[in-house]
């Protein structure tokens, strides 16, 4: 076989069946007998969508999906969404075509040439490989899925020249055998074991990391009595309407508090990045901080911890949960959940002084959500308030570009949500700005059949831009624009459309969006008299 009959081969050997891309000169051999593969192709309308319902896919499932790109610009085209996903932490597989061997580094002009794709890409990838033989594949394939498996899930991309694409390989195209996580080392586990059973006043906060240790970690959370705060990332791991979780607070005032106040803070599976915090400043950890994450660069960044444990969350929770089994204590000063009625009691004048209309809007939404829907929210000024009061009851259920804050992820990565999990109920939150982004993409929807809102929050310009620059006296520029009809728009793709005018109205838009064959684009402009 040709080399790209042979990656078709792997990819579905280690279990992918979805692939994203749009098809160029430089990558038709990648699809060379493809309709036999039995994995399903989805091409978006721009590679940026591409990317984004990988995104989105993987957010969903904690499963990586693959991106087909070709040279130069499908892949540059695709390089945001594969740098959130860098971010965020998300696994993806880039598999995109670059020139010739001989050609490599030469700036000889040849179509779609960049003097070094390879490096471009290093800086948004756990790794890019060039395959200079495609006997070689087997071996790369390995190296990729057990990074996924078994170290901090990030895109990997293996790009492979031209002429590399048409040569003939043999290969064995069954998965090498994958690593699974290391167990945790006994005697830091048992000295993390010792230091939360002495505590008085412990806090939790979990981030993406722990996706996977939702059980554990609400075990976890009631063996110590500690309030939870979770990052965006890290929304539902512990159900937020758990009597001990906070949710994801911590922009605000009272969850510094908190934190500043506990003696002991366990932090698993978060960077404690300044994007979840943003323009809070930094945090205060006053006592000890205790922090688990299978990535040991991230156990010296940003904060000196008192302890580290290098582990996948759940086994390392799991393991401290062992220990404490046979300890006493913590013997803590105040009851986990009266911590968190007072923090609630104080947050209520931090949520009215946030945009009163937001949260009339927000909650009229949300009311309309099934509990379970997956969320995938674009960078939006609603979006933002969701996140903190959304109660996100599982993990993988909210999609937003937290680390990379890209704009336009929400549309694609509700496609690729409600593509990895048909049944689940799915919706998306755009801002008008976010939107157009990525609008095209309303066109793969009504392709494929898919069924779910897209709410689409006009105010008529980047919202959070215009109010940032007249919060710092800059006279607004470039932020205001107006569509003039967005559900014409969205009809013209075959989407159900419509701008509701009352809460009845809104509240059955949604709830019939969730059946049908085609997606139901929202229109809530900021200024409806209904929601004044
Ligand atoms: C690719 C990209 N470009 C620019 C920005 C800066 N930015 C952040 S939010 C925002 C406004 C987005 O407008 P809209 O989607 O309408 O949401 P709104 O703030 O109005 O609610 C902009 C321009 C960004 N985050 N990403
Ligand atoms: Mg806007």
């Amino acid at each position: 076989v040709k080399c790209g009959e042979a990656i078709a081969k792997l990819l579905r050997a280690y279990g992918i069946d979805t692939v994203f891309g749009i098809p160029g000169v430089h990558t038709v051999e990648l699809y060379r007998n493809f309709s036999s593969s039995d994995l399903r192709h989805i091409a978006p309308r721009h590679e940026q969508g591409a990317g984004f319902m990988a995104y989105g896919y993987a957010v969903a499932t904690g499963r990586p999906a693959a991106c087909f790109l070709i040279t130069g610009p499908g892949v540059l085209n695709a390089a945001s969404a594969i740098a959130e996903a860098y971010s965020d932490s998300v696994p993806m597989l880039v598999l995109c075509a670059t020139n010739r061997r001989a050609e490599l580094g030469m700036g000889g002009g040849c179509l779609h040439e960049m003097s070094s794709q390879q490096k471009a890409m290093e800086q948004i990838t756990a790794f890019t490989h060039t395959l200079l033989d495609p006997a070689n594949l087997p071996q790369v394939f390995a190296r990729a899925f057990t990074l996924f498996a078994s170290q901090r899930p990030r895109p990997v991309c293996i790009e492979i020249p031209l002429d590399v694409l048409d040569l003939p390989v043999e290969i064995d195209s069954r998965p090498w055998p994958i690593p699974a996580r290391p167990q945790p080392d006994p005697g830091s586990v048992r000295k993390m074991a010792q230091s939360l059973a002495s505590c008085r006043n412990p806090l939790i906060v979990l981030g993406g990391g722990a996706a996977e240790a939702s059980a554990e970690a609400t075990q976890l959370a009631e063996r110590l009595d500690a309030p939870v705060l979770l990052t965006q990332a890290g929304k539902g791991i512990v159900p937020e309407n758990h009597p001990l979780c906070l949710g994801f607070l911590l922009p605000l005032r009272p969850a510094q508090d908190l934190i500043a106040k506990a003696d002991l803070v366990l932090a698993i599976g978060t960077e404690l990045a300044e994007a979840d915090r943003y323009m809070i400043g930094s945090y205060n950890f006053s006592g000890k901080l205790l922090r688990i994450d299978i990535d040991p660069a991230q156990l010296s960044r940003n904060f000196r911890a008192t302890e580290v444990l290098q582990s996948d969350a759940r086994m390392g929770i799991g393991s401290i949960l062992a220990v404490l089994e046979n300890e006493n204590g913590p013997a803590v000063l105040t009851p986990g959940k009266d911590r968190v009625t007072t923090f609630k009691k104080d947050l209520g004048p931090h949520r009215l002084a946030g945009a009163p209309l937001f949260h009339r809007v927000l909650d009229g939404v949300l009311e309309a959500l099934p509990p379970l829907t997956f969320i995938s929210a674009d960078s939006t000024q609603l979006a933002y308030e969701a996140a903190m009061y959304w109660q996100a009851r599982q993990p993988r259920s909210w999609c937003f570009p937290c680390g990379f804050g890209t704009l336009g992820t929400g549309l694609p990565g509700a496609i690729g949500a409600k593509l990895a999990a048909p049944s689940r109920p799915v919706a998306c939150i755009a801002g008008d700005g976010g939107f157009l982004y990525t609008v095209s993409e309303l066109s793969v929807a009504v392709e494929e059949k898919l069924s779910f809102p897209v709410i689409v929050w006009n105010n008529f310009g980047y919202g959070e831009i215009r109010d940032s620059m007249s919060a710092r006296g800059v006279t607004p520029i470039g932020v205001d624009f107006r569509i003039n009809d967005v559900v014409s728009i969205a009809r013209g793709f075959g989407c159900q459309a419509a701008r509701p005018q009352s809460w009845p109205e809104l509240r059955s838009l949604i709830a019939g969006s969730f059946a049908g064959d085609r997606p139901t684009v929202i229109e809530l402009r900021s200024d409806a008299p209904f929601l004044q």
